[in-house]
């Protein structure tokens, strides 16, 4: 008899509902759920690749050890006791040689999240790195700093707003991003319906860009400079009643004074007519400015931050209807998780300050490579795929082929993991419960889900929180049993502003609606000890000095900057054979002029250098780029050795953090710069 199971999609933050139906452990089908108040029947086509991960015969199901390029498959109790015992000798004769790396799909797992501490205390490392430092740290630094509370995000209210601004952000392939919101081209559609307006930001036009009413074209890294032109703008236009809990606003104009606007304006390449038009959009009705990747993942990325907050909250936005709201979710991580804090250690090699207890993925070769006391000899990899997704992977891979001890929990033998020594891998992505601890707080309702596991994990295997807690008790020695996940996150769920216990949230199968995000919530909301935002933040201040500096920077080399596509997700999508297939997606785009330039053609092959590296790859000529910039998507370039993908195999590709930079840094978040890296191109063949 074929049974349907309503869960959630966790791919990415949208968390959309679906429904599967399956017999015994076959999978019939995976539909939208159309009660599901938050996503209301939207899926994309990634949901019906669940399928394809949970069958992958690439799929690993039990631990692997390599000795040399041999790989053996070896029973849980003997990869715990070996990688315990290894870990504890490395220790004992190497104190702080370890390391930890956290990927992204940790973000998705409320397990992982809840259990990997105790990866991490029993390796007693300082070493801790993540994906957050090639994504969204800079905006945690300006939540830190402004709402005090690294984790307090604002998210735009695009249901009820008439103005939304999206600068780096691509959500038509994303489906949004620090911003759980499903089914965006149908709330743009309804935005655009009741008059209002969808403005993009972006250097290329990408798919959001052409469902837009306006898109403006900007230099990438040009972003600050633009922010600083609309702030001053804002200013001028703005006459309203500020806020209490609203301070340093005179601090701040005081510190854009030297500047100005229309210079700023013209060295991000947009026009005056167009700051004007976004500013009295700002100032006039509902309106929400929201930057994402390509604003943060950039040299100025924590000034980007902090400029769009400064503009929302200086135009009357922050905590408004339809303009940047704060959620109530049902487990409040806010109360839930420390603040974080900025520059309690320093990088051994670099001195780079830690945020938030982590130092920059983008230093982790040299961690590696440079002997001292601290020197990391032995690496722990979770859900992470760094070789293709931090900067200088060529060189990051040779760091990790050095390593005396690397361990890697991940379903595939990848670009990563096929330099461990042992791969652990979790069941697949139906036989495990999921709640979005940590996207719900950035969702634009206030909803919950808990979804059970569609099929009971299939016989020898472990989830990720299982492996985590083994590893864990291994490596430390101590084995006192803690509670399952599903008790911690029960407890939480019932603290929460809900009350609502886990049974009561599962026996809900399309979840719980706790309806639309409320304004007025601060100062209350607010974890800055005295109640207050102040936008005159020193540090920030005081890096408009390097923003000003690179005003007259040399900006004649083309500039490289990423795409994403709504069938594929970072690097480990591309296994499933129903989502690759078609067009080859991982091409280098260039705008006709910049093509001409250098002889190439549609479809012919260039080679893109930069100080770092090279690779070639197929041009596809399109003025959707502005001039001066090429687009190269990340997560390609499967094809190593040693790595076990057939289909991303098969389907090649290179990878565009081959030539990413990882000495070009936000100095304030440690995050990379992987937008606006200076390349050259040319023919070849
Ligand atoms: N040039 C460039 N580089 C980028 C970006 C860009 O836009 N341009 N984007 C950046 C961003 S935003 C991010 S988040 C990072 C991502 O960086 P990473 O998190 O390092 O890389 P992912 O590609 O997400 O790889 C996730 C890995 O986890 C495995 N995995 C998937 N699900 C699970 C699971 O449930 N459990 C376990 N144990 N493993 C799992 C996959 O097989 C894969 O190996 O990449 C960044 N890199
Ligand atoms: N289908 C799919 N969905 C995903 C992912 C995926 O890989 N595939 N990854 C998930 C992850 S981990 C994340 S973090 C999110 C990211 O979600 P988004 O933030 O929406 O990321 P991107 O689609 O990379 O969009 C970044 C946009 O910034 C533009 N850009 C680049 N440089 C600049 C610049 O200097 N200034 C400005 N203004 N724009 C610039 C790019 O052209 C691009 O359109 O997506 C998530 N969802
Ligand atoms: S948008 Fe697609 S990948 Fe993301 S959660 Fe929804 S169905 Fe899954
Ligand atoms: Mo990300």
């Amino acid at each position: 008899m074929p049974v349907t199971h309503h869960r959630t999609c966790a791919i990415c933050e949208a968390n959309c509902g679906i429904i599967v139906t399956a017999e015994g452990r076959d999978i019939l089908s995976i539909k939208p759920d159309p009660a599901n108040a938050l996503s209301r029947g939207h899926i994309c086509p990634k949901a019906t690749a669940l399928e394809d991960l949970q069958n992958d015969p690439d799929r690993l199901r039990r631990p692997i050890k390599r000795t040399g390029d041999a790989w053996e498959e070896i029973s849980w109790d003997q990869a715990f006791a070996e990688i315990g015992e290894k870990t504890r000798a490395l220790m004992a004769a190497h104190p702080g040689c370890t390391a930890l790396y956290i990927g992204n799909p940790n973000a998705h797992s409320y397990a992982n999240a809840l259990t990997s501490g105790d990866l991490k205390s029993a390796l007693k490392t300082r070493n801790f790195f993540s994906a957050s430092t090639v994504d969204q740290m800079p905006h945690q630094v300006s939540n830190l700093r402004l709402y005090g509370h690294s984790g307090l995000w604002g998210v735009p209210d695009i249901d009820r707003t008439q103005t939304m601004i999206i600068m780096g952000g691509n959500p038509m392939a994303s489906n949004g991003s620090v911003w759980t919101v499903p089914d965006f081209r149908t709330r743009a559609k309804a935005l655009q319906a009741r008059g209002g307006e969808l403005i993009v930001v972006d250097p290329r036009r990408s798919e959001t860009a052409k469902i837009a009413d306006r898109h403006i074209f900007i230099r990438p890294g040009g972003d600050a400079f633009m922010l600083v032109a609309l702030l001053k703008t804002v200013f001028s236009m703005r006459s309203g009643v500020v806020p209490d809990w609203l301070h340093g606003t005179d601090g701040l104009r005081e510190a854009l004074d030297s500047f100005d606007a229309a210079s700023c304006a013209a060295r991000a390449g947009v026009s005056m007519a167009e700051i004007d038009h976004l500013a009295t959009r700002l100032t006039s009705g509902p309106a929400a400015l929201y930057g994402r990747m390509g604003t943060s993942t950039q040299s100025f990325g924590t000034l980007c931050a902090w400029l769009i907050a400064c503009i929302n909250a200086v135009s009357g936005q922050l905590d408004r209807e339809g303009g940047i709201m704060f959620p109530a979710p049902a487990v409040d991580t806010v109360e839930v998780l420390g603040k974080g804090s900025i520059g309690k250690r320093h990088s051994r090699v670099s001195g780079h300050p830690d945020v938030l207890g982590e130092f920059p993925a983008a230093c982790m070769a040299e961690e590696i490579e440079t002997p001292g006391e601290g020197q990391i000899r032995a690496l722990f990899v979770v859900a992470g795929n760094p070789v293709l997704s931090t900067p200088n992977g060529t060189r990051l891979a040779a760091a990790f082929s050095t390593l005396d001890l690397m361990v890697s929990i991940d379903m595939y033998r990848n670009a990563t993991s096929r330099l461990a020594h042992y791969i652990l891998p979790p069941t697949g992505p139906l036989e495990r419960e999921h709640y979005g601890l940590f996207l719900l707080p950035i969702a634009i309702r206030n909803f919950g889900k808990f979804s059970e596991p569609l099929f009971e994990k299939a016989e020898g295997t472990l989830h990720d929180w299982e492996i985590l807690r083994g590893l864990g008790a291994a490596i430390s020695g101590e084995e006192t049993p803690k509670p399952d996940p599903r008790v911690m996150l029960d407890g939480l769920l019932k603290a929460g502003p809900y009350g609502v216990s886990l049974e009561e949230l599962a026996s809900h199968q399309s979840g719980m609606d706790f309806g639309e995000m409320q304004a007025g919530r601060f100062p209350a909301r607010l974890k800055t000890p005295d109640k207050t935002v102040n936008l005159a933040v020193p540090d920030f201040i005081a890096d408009l000095e390097r923003l000003r500096a690179a005003f007259t920077d040399d900006d004649s080399r083309l500039k490289l900057i990423g795409r994403r596509h709504v069938r594929s997700n970072n690097s480990w999508l591309h296994n499933s054979a129903r989502l690759v297939k078609g067009k080859d997606r991982c091409t280098l785009m260039i705008h006709p002029d910049d093509a001409r330039a250098r002889n190439l053609g549609d479809g012919s092959t260039a080679e893109v250098s930069s100080r770092t590296g090279s690779i070639r790859l197929k041009v596809e000529v399109t003025d959707d780029m502005m001039p001066g910039t090429i687009s190269i998507p990340h997560g390609w370039g499967h094809n190593l050795p040693g790595v076990a993908m057939g289909v991303a195999q098969a389907h090649g590709g290179v990878s565009v953090n081959d030539l990413t930079d990882e000495a070009l840094l936000d100095p304030l978040s440690g995050n990379a710069a992987l937008s606006g890296v200076p390349v050259d191109v040319r023919a070849v063949g």
